[in-house]
């Protein structure tokens, strides 16, 4: 019997490609070229399945011109690349890479976040300009993390994950926001309490987001939730793109509206809004949050066995609509 077709939309790790070589006739693409929306339908039409990361949107369009697609395994936690609905209604298949990053990502949300308050980057830049003269007193003094009051809007795996850094690493005041609350358990586990977006906003010293983002979660952050925030906040996200008003946060950080902010994830990335490039007081990273070389390839693992797991033996790991499998 031949093989099922795949599409690797991305470069992988070649030993995740070998692996998949396996048990499908694979088209790759390891010279990791940039494919427009007509590059990517293209290669799909006829393909069984597609291995994507947050980079490929799938949506209506892309569904109706392959219609022998059957999977999509993203090499991501989060799916807004996905058009779920959209997927359901096709019968094709989403999965996503959940649980393998969150201790990763949550280390790097506190990383981000003391690099932030204890402003590394900027007093880094600083020393290589060979501007370090002589000491001071109040040289790039920064905000306390210890013993300060830690607000995480969303309040998923990832954001227990800094929680629980927070709590019983620096012994920090960790309140929450998220649809639900945690069940008593959890939230002892965080040493967590809920409370209103705008408590947390008014009250938090750092506010760290992992929200996931949505038509709902679009703009969660604009200029009148910064305006709530306290002068001396340093503001987290890690979430995703979008769940920041990006132009609106360069102004409050260039009116020292917030003290600082650690971004991983933009409007637009790779594309960077320009203000944001011109601030001193906000740390800047390309999306790395989960980029480990043991976490990337338990990513890239999962997103194969997934691909396996639905095509070759009929179960997928971790479906994101298992409705279709009915
Ligand atoms: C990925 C992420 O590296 O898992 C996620 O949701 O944001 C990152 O871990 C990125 O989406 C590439 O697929």
């Amino acid at each position: 019997m031949s093989k099922p077709r795949l599409l690797v939309a991305r470069a992988v790790f070649p030993e995740t490609l070998a692996r998949l070589e396996q048990h499908f006739e694979v088209e790759h693409n390891q010279a990791d070229a940039a494919w427009s929306k007509q590059d990517l339908i293209a290669r799909l039409r006829g393909k069984a399945g597609a291995f994507t990361t947050g980079t490929e949107r799938i949506d209506a369009e892309v569904l109706a011109a392959c219609p022998e697609l059957k999977v999509c395994a993203n090499m991501a936690v989060g799916y807004n690349n996905f058009d779920v609905p959209a997927m359901t209604a096709k019968g094709v298949l989403a999965t996503n890479t959940p649980d393998v990053l969150t201790e990763t990502t949550a280390d790097f949300g506190f990383a981000l976040l003391m690099a932030t308050a204890r402003r590394i980057a900027e007093s880094e830049h600083y020393l290589r300009a060979g501007k370090w003269t002589k000491w001071s007193y109040d040289m790039f003094a920064g905000a306390e993390v210890h013993g300060s009051t830690l607000g995480i809007l969303g309040m998923g795996r990832i954001g227990q994950g800094i929680a629980r850094r927070g709590a019983h690493g620096f012994g920090m005041n960790v309140i929450y926001h998220n649809r639900s609350w945690l069940s008593p358990d959890l939230e002892a586990a965080c040493r967590a309490r809920y409370v209103s977006k705008d408590e947390l906003l008014m009250t938090a010293d750092h506010v760290v987001l992992v929200l996931p983002y949505s038509a709902e979660s679009h703009h969660t952050i604009g200029a009148a939730e910064l305006a709530k925030m306290k002068p001396t906040a340093t503001l987290v996200n890690i979430a995703r793109g979008g769940i920041v008003d990006d132009a609106a946060l360069a102004q409050a950080l260039r009116d020292k509206r917030i003290a600082a902010a650690g971004l991983d994830v933009f409007e637009g990335e790779p594309k960077v809004h320009p203000d944001l490039l011109t601030v001193p007081n906000v740390v800047l990273t390309p999306h790395i949050a989960s980029a480990t070389v043991p976490t990337r390839r338990a990513m890239a693992d999962l997103a194969a066995d997934n691909l396996i797991g639905f095509l070759v033996n009929g179960k997928p790991l971790t479906p994101l609509n298992p409705e279709v499998l009915t």
